[in-house]
């Protein structure tokens, strides 16, 4: 048989870690053929609620599921790591400024990082899924100097998909017909959800659609904020939907997107788009040989230009934050 696939998941007793698990065990984020190993870390006082995630786990009977270990320890728990997939994350409480969501953060990401760096597999890919998740991948790799950067990638799927489907709401298509919007920036009520290069049936979405205020009054901030208004509608924070994204970016990165088609993956900056380099933005990306390549090319209006700007001004103003903080 062959060699399993270590997965580490990180929050593995939270909402998303249970929508995740099952599925990853299932063989649903590698592919059907390939075994998989759980190393499930979580902070001490969870261990116990992730050993019952663990014991049903082992009452799925998945065949592909070669062994499922639990740690508090992310030396431990990143030791031989293939796939890790970061959801643990110190949420923002009552009072709590934007400097110490980033401190306790940087407190999570950095140690994270430096087990990664001392114990993962050469072929390691790290998907960041825990808030701020573009500006916790920068400090996660920030401490993994062995580890090539873009290996480390910060989950814009999930808003990608929700812009797929409101797309295709509005075209009234499936959303199997919709492809090729693009999160652009950061994961936060600033990024910038953009179909000027999108399609719905093969043709330009902007041409079927063909209601720029819709686009900008409805679309934009729809997609923007649906986050806050999952959590208005069920009390509870998106959890399947981003376990779902997830799965799709980590299988999308390991076995190719479809031809023709491209995602929303932030990833350091290379340059491209004006982007400062290194910064874990959203672009507009193909998988092939197990690698990340942002689409080039694209043309950009002064619109999209100036959503895309605030967006990066964001993530800038985070990285400052955490390195004045000393966490880089
Ligand atoms: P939960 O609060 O249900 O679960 C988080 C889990 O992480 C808890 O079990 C906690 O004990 C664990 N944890 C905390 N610190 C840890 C550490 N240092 N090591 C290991 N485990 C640790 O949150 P959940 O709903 O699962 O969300 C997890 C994260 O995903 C949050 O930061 C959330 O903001 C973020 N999200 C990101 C999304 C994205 O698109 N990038 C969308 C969904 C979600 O909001």
């Amino acid at each position: 048989m062959t060699v399993p696939v270590n997965v580490t998941v990180t929050g593995a007793a939270g909402q998303i870690g249970y929508a995740l698990l099952f599925r990853v065990a299932s063989g649903q984020l590698l592919g059907p053929d390939v075994p998989v190993r759980l190393r499930l870390l979580e902070v001490p006082q969870a261990v116990k609620a992730a050993e019952g995630t663990a014991m049903e786990l082992e009452d799925c009977a998945f065949p592909l599921l070669a062994g499922i270990d639990i740690f508090d320890d992310p030396t431990a728990a990143f030791d031989g790591v293939n796939v890790g997939l970061l959801v643990g994350a110190r949420p923002r409480g009552p009072g709590m400024e934007r400097s110490d969501l980033l401190a306790a953060n940087g407190g999570i990401f950095g140690p994270q990082g430096k087990a990664i760096n001392a114990g993962a597999a050469d072929d390691v890919r790290i998907l960041v899924v825990g808030n701020p998740a573009n500006t916790n991948a920068l400090i996660a790799s920030a401490h993994a100097p062995d580890v090539p950067a873009d290996r480390f990638n910060a989950m814009m799927r999930l808003d990608h998909n929700r812009a797929l489907a409101q797309l295709a709401l509005k075209a009234g298509v499936p959303v199997r017909d919709v492809a090729n919007v693009i999160i652009w920036g950061n994961h936060s009520a600033k990024q910038y959800p953009d179909i000027a290069h999108a399609v719905v049936d093969g043709k330009s979405a902007v041409d079927i659609v063909n209601d720029d205020a819709w686009v900008r009054d409805t679309f934009v901030p729809t997609v923007a904020k649906r986050g806050a208004a999952v959590i208005e509608a069920r009390g509870l924070s998106s959890a399947a939907s981003a376990a779902n994204a997830a799965m799709a970016h980590v299988n999308d990165w390991v076995n190719g997107t479809p031809e023709g088609v491209w995602t929303s993956v932030a990833m350091p900056s290379d340059g491209s788009y004006g982007v400062p380099e290194g910064l874990v933005c959203g672009f507009p990306a193909r998988a092939k040989n197990g690698a990340w390549e942002i689409v080039q090319g694209l043309e950009i209006d002064a619109y999209a230009r100036e959503k895309i700007d605030v967006s990066v001004a964001e993530l800038i103003e985070e990285r400052d934050a955490v390195t004045e903080l000393g966490l880089l």
